[in-house]
C-alpha cells in the first residue's frame, strides 16, 4: 500500500532515500536495453577489437596510441583518451598484462574508474519533499526524462508534483501535463501568463510543501550556456527554491543530449558554474556513435551521470551503471 500511503503523506521515513538505490536495483537486469542503445557508439569502436586481434606485447607502444586515436574518435575526449591509455601502459610496464585480454580488460577498467564518481544515485533527503531541478540546452531531452523519471518514481509508491517551469514554449505545460497524467503524477502551471519561472517553482515548492508530496521536479526552458541572461533566470530558480525551503533543490540534473558530442563538456562547465550541477543525464544514446564524450565531462568535472536515456519509452531511462556501460561498448567477443 505504499502508493495510497505516499498519496496521503504517511509515508515511513526514509522512503526518499532509498529511491535511488531502489530504482538502480531494478534496473540492474536491463543490460540488454543498454545495450541496445548504445549499438551506434560500440560499432565506431569496433576498431578497437582490430587492434587487440593484432596485439604483441613488443608493439604495444604502437597499439596503445592507435586505441588513443578511436577513443578521441567516439567522442571520449583527448584527455580521457589520454588518461586511460596510461593507465594501461603503466600496467603493461608493470608486467600485469601478457595478453590482448588482459589488456582490454584494463582498458575496460580504466574506463569504468573514470565513469565512477561518488553519489550516482537519485539522492534524496529523509524528509519531503525531495526537490529535483533539471536544466540543459534547447531539445536535449528535459522534459521527456521528466516525465519518465515521474513514473519510475510513482512506480516505487512516491507522490510527484512536476512544476512546468518552462514559461517560455507555448506547448511545453501541455508536454508536460501529457507526461504526468501517463505516470500518475500532478502538475504545477503558471498562474498567469506572466508568472516568471521562478515565481511558479516557488508556489510549487510551496504546494509540495503542503500536500506532503514526495518529490517534486521542475522542468526549465531550454537555454544555450552562452546565453547570460538565461543562465541567470535558472540561478533565480535555484534561489527561489532554496528559499522556500534550505537545501531544496537537493539534485540539479543536466541534460546532455547524446548526439551533441564532446561540445557537451562546455555546456556542462558553463550550467555547473552558474547553478552547481549534482549530476548529469545523458538522453538519445540510442541515436548517436559520439557517448564517449559523457567520459569526458564525468571525469574533468567529476560529476556522476545518474541517468541514461536509450529510448522513447519509460523503460529506457536507465539508471546509470559505469560497469553496464562499458561492459556494453566494449563487449568480450
Ligand atoms: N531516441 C530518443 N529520443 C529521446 C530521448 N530522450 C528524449 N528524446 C526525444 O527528444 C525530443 C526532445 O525531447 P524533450 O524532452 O521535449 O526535450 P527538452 O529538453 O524538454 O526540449 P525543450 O523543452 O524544447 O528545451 C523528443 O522528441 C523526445 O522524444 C532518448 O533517450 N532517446
Ligand atoms: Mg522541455
Amino acid at each position: 500500500m505504499l502508493v495510497a500511503a505516499a498519496a496521503t503523506g504517511t509515508s515511513g521515513p526514509g522512503l526518499l532515500q532509498k529511491l535511488g538505490r531502489v530504482l538502480k536495483e531494478k534496473a540492474a537486469g536491463d543490460f540488454q536495453r543498454v545495450f541496445k542503445g548504445t549499438e551506434k557508439t560500440r560499432a565506431k569502436l569496433g576498431v578497437v577489437d582490430e587492434l587487440f586481434a593484432y596485439w604483441t606485447l613488443e608493439e604495444s607502444e604502437d597499439t596503445l596510441e592507435a586505441l588513443e586515436d578511436a577513443l578521441i574518435s567516439a567522442d571520449f575526449g583527448p584527455k580521457t583518451a589520454l588518461k586511460v591509455a596510461d593507465a594501461v601502459r603503466g600496467r603493461i610496464r608493470a608486467g600485469e598484462l601478457k595478453s590482448a585480454a588482459q589488456v582490454k580488460g584494463a582498458l575496460k577498467s580504466a574506463l569504468v574508474d573514470v565513469l565512477t564518481v561518488p553519489g550516482g544515485d537519485l539522492a534524496l533527503p529523509d524528509a519531503r519533499p525531495g526537490v529535483v531541478l533539471v536544466v540543459g540546452v534547447n531539445g536535449g531531452g528535459k522534459t521527456t526524462t521528466i516525465g519518465k523519471l515521474a513514473h519510475k518514481l510513482r512506480g516505487e509508491g512516491a507522490s510527484v508534483l512536476l512544476a512546468a517551469g518552462d514559461t517560455f514554449r507555448a506547448a511545453a505545460a501541455e508536454q508536460l501535463a501529457g507526461w504526468a497524467e501517463r505516470a500518475g503524477a500532478t502538475i504545477a502551471t503558471a498562474s498567469s501568463a506572466r508568472q516568471r519561472p521562478d515565481a511558479l517553482m516557488y508556489s510549487a515548492l510551496e504546494r509540495a510543501m503542503k500536500e506532503g508530496t514526495d518529490v517534486l521536479i521542475c522542468d526549465t526552458s531550454g537555454r544555450l550556456h552562452t546565453n547570460d541572461n538565461l543562465m541567470q533566470e535558472l540561478s533565480k530558480c535555484k534561489r527561489a527554491l532554496g528559499k522556500r525551503l534550505p537545501g531544496a533543490p537537493h539534485e540539479v540534473l543536466l541534460v546532455l543530449d547524446g548526439t551533441t558530442g564532446l561540445n557537451m563538456l562546455n555546456q556542462a562547465r558553463e550550467f555547473h558554474e552558474v547553478v552547481g550541477l549534482t549530476g548529469l543525464v545523458l538522453t538519445k544514446l540510442d541515436g548517436s556513435a559520439r557517448g564517449g564524450a559523457i567520459a569526458s565531462v564525468a571525469d574533468e568535472l567529476r560529476l556522476p551521470v545518474k541517468f541514461v536515456g536509450v529510448g522513447e519509452t519509460v523503460a529506457d531511462l536507465q539508471p546509470f551503471s559505469a560497469r553496464n556501460f562499458v561492459d556494453a561498448l566494449f563487449p568480450d567477443v
